[in-house]
């Protein structure tokens, strides 16, 4: 598995691209045995440890999007292996072009066959963090093609004000696209091929289509920020769970640095 672990080569206008656009996809990062591998146990731990137990149709739409189980890394040693891995984490420093990230969390988001769109929405809504320096890599353990509800993105969103104060939502879907359209911009929802992993700032507006397959979607996501990213005050309930959730301990003002915020990779 020395995918895992050995640097990604990722070209300078690569990372220009990420500035720009908010997001990039680079193909082949994982190796299918490696993505085998982990997601077995990935996808294994997201069925036992999954608390929704409604059918899909009684269900909110955020709800319907996937089953989400979070910090995976705590419950399984291999599992803390792959979020570990350097590759990622190092593709994640690049792009963000910071000296160091560390964990803020990972997520397994498992797309129900038949299961609903993931609305638009920014991630950043949910943090209380005092930068833009975040990132998500968005993990795909199978390929992904259009029927199964690829991760698509809004070109050179990451800049926009309107919608960063919506939650994942009917609301946020239908205000959020409009406010995208009205003003021209782009998006982006290719299908994933086994091996691709996308990354997107924490601002960057993105959402997913309907899972019209027979097949699940299984995603794992890893969400790293800046090594040296400070805890702000949170600005809405959300935020507060967040802030208690992911970095208990953690002080307002201060470097986030508690035990569930690993440095993942630092240069030197
Ligand atoms: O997997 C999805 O459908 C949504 C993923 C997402 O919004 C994210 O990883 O930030």
């Amino acid at each position: 598995m020395t995918d895992l672990d050995t640097p990604y080569s990722l070209a300078s206008a690569q990372i220009a691209q990420f500035r720009r656009d908010g997001f990039i996809k680079l193909k082949h990062v994982l190796s299918p045995e490696t993505l085998v591998h982990f997601g077995n146990e990935i996808t294994r731990l997201t069925i036992e440890l999954n608390t929704e137990q409604r059918p899909l149709e009684e269900r909110s739409t955020y709800n319907r999007a996937f089953l989400q189980v979070m910090n995976l890394w705590e419950q399984s040693p291999l599992v803390a292996r792959f979020v570990m891995g350097q590759r990622l984490g190092r593709l994640a420093a690049d792009l963000l072009e910071v000296e160091g990230v560390r964990l803020y969390h990972d997520q397994s988001l498992y797309k129900e066959p038949g299961g609903g769109i993931t609305p638009a929405h920014a991630d950043q809504y949910y943090w209380p963090l005092a930068s833009d320096r975040t990132i998500t890599a968005w993990i795909p353990l199978q390929p992904v093609p259009a029927d199964m509800g690829p991760l698509g993105f809004y070109v050179g969103s990451q800049g926009v004000a309107f919608g960063r104060d919506l939650g994942i939502s009917d609301e946020s879907e239908a205000k959020i696209s409009e406010n995208m359209a009205r003003h021209g911009f782009v998006f982006e929802a290719g299908p994933f091929d086994l091996g691709e992993v996308s990354f997107h700032l924490g601002w960057t507006f993105h959402k997913a289509g309907a899972n019209r397959s027979d097949r699940p979607r299984s995603v794992m996501t890893v969400i790293y920020m800046d090594a040296a990213m400070r805890l702000v005050s949170a600005l809405n309930v959300v935020q507060a769970n967040d802030r208690d959730q992911w970095c208990p301990g953690a002080r307002e003002g201060e470097v986030i640095a508690t035990r569930k915020n690993p440095v993942v990779w630092h240069r030197g």
